[in-house]
């Protein structure tokens, strides 16, 4: 690893203290992926991750902000230090989001004991840019216990939420639509807690019991067993069965989700009415994590995703940052126009010109992205 240089070592220094400027320094820092931010984290993130991460996703408008902020209350209640990263929010988290409920918010904004930070997703295909997932670890190893993360969820894009969380809070309401669209839309596959939010509109307990049922036929389980009664049923949070090996999973798929029963929960989030409820739910789900061996697992895995996005990362930088190769791209480029090379030959080349001795040798002494100098 490359030294910090001295602005970012004295950073480093105020984060470790806990220092809240540190913190959103270091933020600002790996948001902008400014000079030296890598090595940076590097050092901030030396630390074992210890933050319980949860992820709050749904439909815009859902009352993902008014559920998280109720959930921080809460925790914070139980003296639980808090980080809140609001991916995207089409309503700033800090203003609009919350206007109903300023005052119990601006209550929370200054509690040294949350932190809560709102940043873009920068058009990142999966709605949770990488750097996100950097902020997430900044604010764990700053040595928050809980980390919480909203994101706007339309579609396939939420599914990047189980790269960054331990469980999944998905939010639902009624005017939302039925189930089947959230089946459609993979929520199924995502949620490790279902919840049914603005439960004091129509429709709420017919979603949930929608909800239930979809969740029944994924899991092939016989109608029978479906609840005669609507709402919380906290039987079902304590069956969580160990005894199976947490299989391997598939691509993007979340590892023994047979072992965990979904709960489907519902909530008035804004009077704070289920809030309870859905913190034990995320506590027995997090007893689920660690007795079934999944919480490792999923941290294997995402640190795997970490490796592999911070090698692309810098190997497309390297690249598309070289002169060199810019210089045989423009020309090959009219080879192609001209009707004598393909994209296809072309790009092998490039690729073989990476691969060789003297493209390494090319790029040292270039300083890197960073431009610091060696500890
Ligand atoms: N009636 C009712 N309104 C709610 C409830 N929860 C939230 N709201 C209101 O719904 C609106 C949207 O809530 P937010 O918490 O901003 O929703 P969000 O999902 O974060 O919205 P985006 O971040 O913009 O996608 C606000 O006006 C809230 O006060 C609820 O349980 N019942
Ligand atoms: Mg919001």
């Amino acid at each position: 690893m490359r030294g910090l240089s001295l602005e970012n070592r004295a950073l480093l220094e105020r984060f470790r203290l806990g220092k809240r400027v540190g913190l959103a320094r270091a933020i600002s820092l790996v948001e902008n992926q400014a000079p030296g931010f890598e090595t940076f984290l590097h050092y901030a993130l030396s630390q074992r991750s210890f933050a319980r991460r949860v992820g709050v996703t749904g439909p815009p408008g859902a009352g993902k902000s008014s559920l998280v902020a109720a959930l921080s209350r809460a925790l914070r209640e139980q003296g639980e230090e808090v980080g809140v990263v609001a991916v995207d929010p089409s309503s700033p988290f800090s203003g609009g989001a919350l206007l109903g409920d300023r005052i119990r918010m601006n209550e929370l904004a200054t509690d040294p004991g949350i932190f809560i930070r709102s940043m873009a997703t920068r058009g990142s295909v999966g709605g949770l840019a990488s750097t996100t997932r950097e902020v997430l670890d900044l604010m764990d190893a700053f040595g928050f216990a809980w980390v919480l993360v909203e994101t706007v969820g339309v579609g396939q894009t939420e599914l990047e939420i189980t790269k960054a969380a331990d469980t999944v809070v998905v939010v639902l309401v009624p005017e939302s639509g039925d189930a089947i669209q959230a089946m459609k839309a993979g929520l199924m596959e995502i949620a490790d807690i279902f919840v049914v939010n603005k439960a004091d509109r129509p429709g709420a307990d017919r979603l949930i019991r929608d909800v239930q049922l979809a969740l029944h036929l994924k899991e092939g389980e016989a109608l029978r067993d479906v609840p005669a009664h609507h709402g919380v049923d906290l039987r079902r949070l304590g069956k969580a069965k160990a005894h199976e090996p947490a299989d391997e999973g598939g691509e993007g798929g979340r590892e023994a989700r047979r072992d965990w029963k979904v709960p489907v929960l519902k909530t008035v989030a804004n009077t704070g009415e289920g809030v309870r409820e859905l913190l034990a739910a995320i506590l027995e789900h997090r007893r689920y994590l660690e007795d079934s061996g999944t919480l490792e697992e999923r941290r294997r895995k995402r640190a795997q995703d970490r490796v592999r996005d911070v090698v692309e990362r810098e190997v497309r930088r390297r690249v598309w940052g070289s002169p060199q190769l810019q210089r045989i791209l423009r020309q090959g480029v009219e080879e192609i126009l001209a009707g004598r090379d393909t994209p296809y030959s072309l790009a092998e080349a490039l690729v073989e010109r990476i691969l060789a001795p003297e493209f390494r040798d090319s790029q040292e002494g270039d300083g890197g992205h960073d431009g610091e100098q060696p500890a």
